[in-house]
């Protein structure tokens, strides 16, 4: 739980807290000594590890006392955080405002504004935000502050940036300027998802758009002087392995400018220590990972991913500076993964993903804990088909398991809707249509109803935005009904890519 946590098999009172800054600690760390007169002295690196150490405090309590301790703690990754930094629908102010206590929380540090559909961040990022937007961003930045969360405002010029037109280069560094005004501090800057194209007349200043790229960020490095980290996104951000724009871009790129990536591909069921250690050559420095989960912006669209973190090195922290989820427009839905992946983040050696996603759901599900790990273990985090285990009951004709199975689905459905905050029901609606429709198709199939009542649940389904991860009541209602129409969602569902297969 901690780095390092040494009771002594004694209690006591706390007569008296000594607080202590000490930088030589790592970055957000703490260290906590309790002894046998009471005294309870903490030392932090910093405001924000002042308040993770007064938590552990809190926490050491039970009613017989506080144990006489010593207790040390750190990230694994000094920066850790989210990025609001999905294609859809961007968060409202109020969700917005809602993130950084919970990032707090969850000890992240970093909330890095992007979002794609933000039109002043990318189409329009010449423009000015209109005032009351202004005003919000403003709002968002104080209540950012506040937490001890650092707020990053990001630009994604990218798609029409004129690498050879001075105008262009002031006219960005007056929009940040705008927002340093009121009070930020860290920028970034991302040239992800372009056609990286240089005009004939960029192309007499630049050899490559890497190179361009990097005169734009080491610009912004130098005239804005952002605080550290300054982040930027590379357009060749899902490779591992070297290509001739990250060999241009280690060349040019200042190495005060810390580089983001995110996996062997853009959404990487694995991130293994070898990839981290190739990356952070190709880079020549050490990476931020841009995780992107639990987004799910991509293609197949119709996932919820709530299932814990999994499939990252142990060590990432070694080849890494800083861990970021990618969160997705469902926010209420976010929490959830999000929860596991701050763990990760804190402690990515001692991360279990079980016991972490145990734990989220417990804080999450208050009321109906046992609904919502059933709910959740229908949409786990793999972006790949489903693992054959239903289908293999459905093969074996086992329908004493699939009653069980479809009897639990039914009772979480309706557990969940009475008891699961109601921002969490009105985001899967839709999802928990399709799984009630799910059970009412089993109980169909099963008493052989004729083809226009499976026509009917059919329709449902189909006209439901999300599905589960497992589809094999579907794929075996088609093989068992000539039904001139199957489901369309299970025609959807393609096998995202070959685990393991590298990207080219
Ligand atoms: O991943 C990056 C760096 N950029 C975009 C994200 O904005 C998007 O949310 C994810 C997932 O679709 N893919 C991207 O390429």
């Amino acid at each position: 739980m901690y780095k390092e946590f040494y009771p002594l098999n004694s209690k006591v009172r706390i007569v008296k807290r000594r607080y202590k800054k000490d930088a030589s600690l790592p970055i957000d760390g703490f260290k906590v000594i309790i002894d046998e007169e009471g005294i309870c002295s903490i030392a932090y690196q910093n405001l924000r590890a002042k308040e993770y150490a007064k938590r552990a405090v809190r926490s050491l309590r039970e009613e017989d006392g506080y144990p006489v301790c010593y207790l040390k703690d750190y990230p694994s990754f000094p920066l850790r955080g989210i990025v609001e930094g999905f294609y859809g629908k961007p968060y409202t102010h109020e969700q917005r405002l809602a993130l950084p206590k919970l990032l707090s929380d969850l000890k992240m540090n970093a909330y890095i504004y992007a979002p794609k559909d933000d039109l002043y961040h990318r189409d329009r990022w010449r423009e000015d935000y209109p005032a009351r937007e202004e005003e919000k961003l403003q709002e968002l930045f104080l209540s950012v502050q506040k937490e001890g969360v650092d707020f990053f405002f990001v630009i994604s010029p990218g798609k029409d940036f004129d690498f050879a037109n001075q105008l262009d280069y002031e006219i960005l560094l007056r929009k940040l300027e705008k927002i340093r005004a009121f009070g930020v501090r860290h920028f970034s800057l991302l040239m992800d998802d372009i056609e990286p194209k240089l005009s004939d007349k960029e192309k007499e200043l630049f050899s490559s758009p890497a190179e361009a790229q990097a005169h734009l960020a080491n610009y912004l490095l130098k005239e804005l002087s952002p605080a550290k980290p300054f982040l930027f996104c590379p357009t060749d951000y899902m490779q591992n392995f070297d290509t001739p724009y990250r060999q241009e871009l280690r060349k040019y790129l200042d190495k005060g400018i810390e580089v983001f990536w995110t996996g062997y591909n853009t959404v990487a069921e694995a991130i293994t220590e070898e990839d981290g250690e190739t990356v952070m050559k190709n880079f020549n420095r050490k990476p931020v990972l841009w995780d992107n989960y639990p987004v799910n912006d991509f293609e197949p669209k119709r996932r919820i991913y709530l299932g814990a973190l999994s499939g990252r090195g142990r060590k990432l922290n070694q080849s890494h500076v800083g861990y970021i989820a990618n969160l997705s427009e469902l926010f209420e839905c976010s929490k959830i993964p999000l929860s596991t992946m701050a763990d990760y983040a804190w402690d990515c050696e001692g991360y279990c993903p079980e016991t972490s996603l145990k734990k989220a759901v417990k804080g999450y599900f208050k009321g109906c804990v046992r609904a919502g790990e059933i709910f959740v273990s229908l949409n786990e985090a793999t972006i790949m088909s489903a693992p054959k285990k239903i289908a293999k009951l459905f093969e074996e004709k086992n329908f004493k398991a699939l009653d069980k199975r479809y009897k639990k689905i039914a009772w979480a459905l309706e557990e969940l809707q009475e008891k699961a905050p109601k921002a969490f029901l009105a985001e899967t609606e839709s999802l928990r249509a399709f799984l009630s429709a799910e059970c009412k198709l089993y109980e169909a199939v099963k008493k052989g109803a004729g083809e226009e009542e499976i026509a009917s649940l059919r329709e449902i389904l189909n006209g439901c935005k999300y599905a589960p991860y497992d589809l094999s009541l579907l794929a075996y209602v088609n093989s068992m009904y000539a039904l001139n129409e199957p489901f369309k969602v299970d025609a959807e569902r393609v096998i995202y890519r070959k685990w393991g297969k590298k990207h080219d």
